[in-house]
């Protein structure tokens, strides 16, 4: 490691001069894309040093998702294709935050306490999103991963998704796919496509409406049109022609529960909104008077349960299914699953990295946040099982074909996170097997009708939480306000927890009324803002 370069380097291009704080967060470091050329330099050595702890290609990705256009940020992916490890999120913090004076000391200490060797060879995969900012980015990152001796694998704009499969396939010496754009729009798509059997479909609309919300997710659409032109028709609006994130894709959709700008507004079409680097999706629809049905990620989660409910039990294999969901999830949504269908839910607190642990507990862990960012996660046994299962002459053609259906089903999922396009594809498969358009896939269960707000306070980290954030501890005596607000509502519900990505108290609230609920969660959020400091302007309630 030649730390002299590092040092003159970091001094000369890309100095600590900011005076913003920013943290490793949920998604990595995100903020203004003028404060993070640093930040890429510093990120780069990370993760070549993380690459030579773990003898294994890391993940770099830079993107912020779906902030607006003048953000960016950047994360890492490790080796098996999940998010970075916690204890490193530190480390990646304490590095960011280092002055230049402090840089090389911060890097020696972490090289020492790991004793990571030095002269290790080093993998970073790098890609982005289509943010401007994201080629200056990239430079930084490079200058830090080639200063640190490392490798670097530039893949280009890519979706988030992209880039943990690449990661995946690399480090499994191409077991999970070939690492190209190509091998990951085929294998996604031949699985898809042997799925496919002719069989005339009365409801299935094979027409379907996609707002790529102008980022990466129109590129890799565009590719995925291509190959499936003759099973689906994906008529991609949003495409990159217009501003990214700006009143579309999947987070505008489910927040403002409205259509995204140049939405098709025909009745009953089956929509699609993605979010600005492809890893969440939304289905919604409009009926004849106009109003917007929203299909969101917990019900993209219950169909896929319902459709694995029906399909595994046709392998004759016993494998043990279960959901993970946030505090988040509608009230009916885990009605469904655990009463209806009697599959077990976990819950766990908001953040990918949470639920796909938690899902990993499972032979077959579903797990999808209510913002539309899930996957299915598929133990290894599980998938030898149903590989060997295949190949076993002694069982029957009937259970042949379930099992061979299962297996493309596995290929057709992007396990390593959630990807928007991989999990279009899942609900394609099913509506098209059950023959159902997009209302009767929202007619499984009413969702309950839910609101949420966000409160200004003046110091967000004295909100504390438990039980997968669903009850308040900290400030004292907040909770019993909420408790006593929610008990006077039918089915009511209500939480508050610090984002992790914005400096404000989110609330949440649902009730079986779509009227009430906007004062229940109004309630709700002037008790945050009585009880945890709130600054600006105190909510108000509705009359009615
Ligand atoms: C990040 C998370 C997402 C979570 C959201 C919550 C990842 C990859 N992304 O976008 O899962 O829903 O943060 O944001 O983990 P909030 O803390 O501001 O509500
Ligand atoms: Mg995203």
């Amino acid at each position: 490691m030649d730390y002299l370069l590092i040092d003159n380097i970091s001094r000369k291009y890309y100095s600590n001069s900011c005076q913003h704080k920013i943290q490793y967060g949920t998604a990595g470091f995100r903020t203004r894309a003028e404060h993070l050329n640093y930040v890429l330099y510093r990120m780069g050595i990370l993760a070549t040093i993380r690459s030579k702890f773990c003898a294994a290609a890391i993940g770099l990705m830079i993107t912020a998702s779906h902030n607006e256009e003048s953000d960016n940020g950047v994360k890492l992916v490790d080796p098996s294709g999940e998010m970075l490890e916690a204890a490193w999120e530190n480390i990646a913090n304490n590095l960011v935050s280092a002055s230049d004076d402090e840089l090389i000391h911060v890097l020696r200490e972490t090289i020492n306490h790991y004793n990571i060797k030095e002269d290790a060879e080093a993998t970073v995969i790098v890609g982005r999103d289509t943010r401007k900012s994201g080629s200056m980015l990239l430079e930084a990152a490079i200058k830090g991963i080639e200063n640190s001796k490392g490798n670097v694998r530039d893949f280009g704009i890519i979706t988030t998704p992209q880039l943990h499969y690449l990661v995946v396939c690399i480090n499994t010496n191409h077991q999970y796919g070939d690492p190209t754009i190509e091998g990951y729009i085929s294998k996604l798509s031949n699985a898809f496509l042997g799925n496919r059997n002719a069989q005339e479909k009365k409801q299935y609309q094979s027409q379907l409406y996609l707002d790529a919300a102008n980022g990466v997710g129109a590129i890799a659409a565009r590719k995925f049109t291509e190959k499936l032109e003759n099973s689906i028709n994906i008529d991609i609006f949003n495409d990159g022609s217009g501003v990214l994130n700006s009143k579309c894709g999947a987070d505008y959709v489910k927040i403002y529960q409205t259509l995204p700008l140049n939405s098709p507004t025909e009745p009953y079409f089956k929509c699609i909104s993605i979010d600005g680097d492809a890893d969440r999706i939304i289905y919604y629809y409009s009926d004849q008077f106009q109003k917007v049905h929203l299909l969101d990620g917990d019900k993209i989660a219950a169909l896929i349960i319902t459709y694995f409910k029906e399909l595994l039990p046709l392998t004759g294999l016993s494998i043990q299914l279960g959901l993970v969901q946030t505090a988040y999830a509608n009230g009916a949504s885990t009605n469904y699953v655990s009463e209806i269908l009697k599959v077990p839910i976990s819950f766990t607190s908001t953040g990918v990295k949470y639920l796909h642990h938690e899902a990993q507990k499972f032979d077959v862990g579903v797990y999808f946040e209510a913002n539309g960012h899930g996957t299915v996660v598929f133990k290894e046994e599980i998938v030898n099982m149903v590989h060997a299962a295949i190949k076993d002459e002694t069982i029957t053609e009937k259970k042949r074909k379930a099992t061979i259906k299962f297996s493309r089903i596995i290929d057709m999922i992007n396990q390593s996170v959630g990807d928007a396009l991989s999990d279009m594809l899942l609900v394609e498969t099913i509506l098209y097997e059950k023959d159902w358009n997009v209302e009767m896939f929202d007619r499984i269960y009413t969702d309950l009708p839910n609101k949420q707000l966000k409160v200004k306070v003046k110091d967000r980290s004295i909100i504390k939480t438990e039980n997968a954030e669903r009850t308040c501890l900290s400030p004292i005596g907040l909770q019993q306000k909420i408790d006593s607000l929610v008990s006077l509502y039918s089915k009511g519900r209500a939480f508050i927890r610090p984002s992790g990505t914005e400096d404000i108290v989110r609330v949440y609230a649902e009730c079986d009324d779509a009227v009430a609920v906007n004062k229940l969660a109004a309630e709700v959020a002037l008790a945050v803002h009585q009880l945890a400091d709130g600054i600006g302007p105190a909510p108000v309630i509705p009359n009615n």
